[in-house]
């Protein structure tokens, strides 16, 4: 029998000896609690009993998800084990943007379900951008009534009511996912600039936003309104939010000096920490940080880090999203369809074969908060483009984020891979096939 895939078991020992096939190296190497005290134990008896003795929040989840692999990757012939497992970060995360082109909550329960059964735990959903504006601010009707309805191309738009992304966080959190959002400041506003007048210079309502240009619209913290926007739009979103974490944003500003920049972050911050939340910012806010309850999210691979290192020094602990590796909205290769191509290609072993603690030089270890994939929907329209982007490279990403490098290999990985696609198959997700071997 060919092993499944479990990400990172720490021990394997075959309980009754002889009758089964010896697993790969892999499962016996140690794997290591690097995230506290989260994770469990599993014991399948010769007689085919299952018991689990999970730890620590999540490891509940985390003990299905390994028993759910097991059963449906052995076609139920599961062979005595036991493992003990425990991930590497604590941060195991997917991003989906629902912006550019908007995915509702049915899509995203089987987004939700798919990152549970690779033991991911955040859903970071990217909410506004300046094609469009996904969750409701009570006082602001105007968000989601005009600019819940423009995407990308023209595509028809949507958001989350309030109580669908109450049901969704719900949904997540029965599945150990906690669901952050993000409202994107103070670039990407062009939603935000195109339904509410006075976010304007002229104090004049912006054309909606149907292209894929990035840089062209920023908010502004010296005209009168936006202080008052900030506290309603962050603070409608901070009351949707269960977890600790809530993103802010902050990528790819071009319209503001680097001092209106990093004061607009810094007023950011401070609103967020005041609200009792902790906020999460893309790379570029990294100098701006004063708290170090503020975490960084690495993501432009083409870019100098020495900023995100420095704010690692100071205490920042940062998620690593680099876009060569962990951007599954970048091209498998030059076939393939759908896509960008800006970090370059990105095939499943680039997503597999890295490791966080080596990635960035200089930053250090301890500081990693963790690893999330993320998918960009410029040209992402569909449900099946969607999963044909994730799979099968989320699962990888999934290894990266759960599995210490000890136990990694990408040999096995890729054999034992071919066996999920009957996973994704019989949840009716789709996948992009790639050749795994020998590359
Ligand atoms: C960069 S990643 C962006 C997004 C794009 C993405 C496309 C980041 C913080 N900003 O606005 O959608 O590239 O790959």
């Amino acid at each position: 029998m060919s092993l499944p895939l479990i990400p990172a078991p720490a021990r394997l020992d075959l309980l009754d000896g002889e009758p089964y096939e010896v697993p790969h190296d892999y499962w016996t190497a140690g794997a290591g609690p690097e995230t506290g005290d989260v994770r469990y134990s599993l014991e399948v008896s010769a007689e085919g009993g299952f018991e689990i003795a999970p730890q620590g929040p999540g490891g509940d989840e985390a003990a299905t998800a390994t028993v759910v692999q097991l059963v449906e990757l052995t076609q139920r012939r599961v062979p005595a084990l036991r493992i003990e497992d425990a991930p590497r970060y604590a941060w195991r995360g997917l991003m989906i943007d629902v912006a550019r082109h908007f995915f509702g909550p049915g899509t995203l329960r089987k987004v939700i379900d798919l990152a549970a059964l690779y033991k991911l735990n955040v859903l970071h959903l990217h909410l506004t951008d300046d094609q469009g504006w996904r969750y409701e601010v009570p006082n602001r009707p105007e968000l989601t009534e005009v600019s819940g309805a423009t995407a990308v191309g023209g595509s028809a738009g949507g958001f989350l009511s309030a109580a669908e992304l109450a049901d969704l966080t719900a949904y997540a959190a029965e599945r150990g996912v906690t669901v952050v959002g993000e409202i994107d400041l103070p670039g990407h506003t062009g939603a935000a600039l195109h339904a509410v007048p006075g976010l304007n210079v002229e104090g004049v309502a912006r054309e909606a936003y149907t292209g894929t240009d990035v840089g062209h619209s920023t908010l502004r913290l010296d005209l009168p309104e936006t202080a008052a926007f900030l506290e309603d739009a962050v603070g409608a979103l901070v009351a949707q939010t269960v977890g600790e974490f809530v993103h802010v944003g902050g990528d790819e500003v071009r319209l503001l000096t680097r001092e209106e920049y990093l004061a607009f972050v810094q007023h950011v911050e401070a609103l967020v920490l005041r609200l009792g939340k902790r906020p999460v910012f893309w790379q570029e806010a990294a100098p701006a940080l004063q708290d170090t309850r503020s975490v960084v999210q690495l993501w432009d691979s083409n870019a100098d880090p020495a900023e995100v290192v420095a704010a690692a020094r100071r205490g920042h602990q940062v998620i690593l999203s680099p876009g060569n590796r962990t951007y599954l909205d970048m091209k498998y290769d030059a076939g393939t369809r759908l896509g960008l191509d800006w970090a370059g290609y990105v095939d499943v072993r680039d997503s597999y074969d890295w490791d966080p603690a080596t990635l960035v030089e200089g930053l250090p270890p301890e500081s990693i908060l963790g690893v999330e994939a993320a998918l960009w929907t410029e040209t992402i329209e569909t449900e099946d483009d969607l999963f044909a982007m994730l799979l099968p490279r989320l699962p990888a990403v999934a290894e990266v984020a759960w599995s210490a490098p000890e136990v990694r290999d990408w040999e096995a990985f890729a054999e034992d891979l071919e066996a999920h696609v009957a996973l994704w198959q019989a949840r009716g997700l789709a996948h992009t096939p790639r050749p795994l071997t020998g590359t």
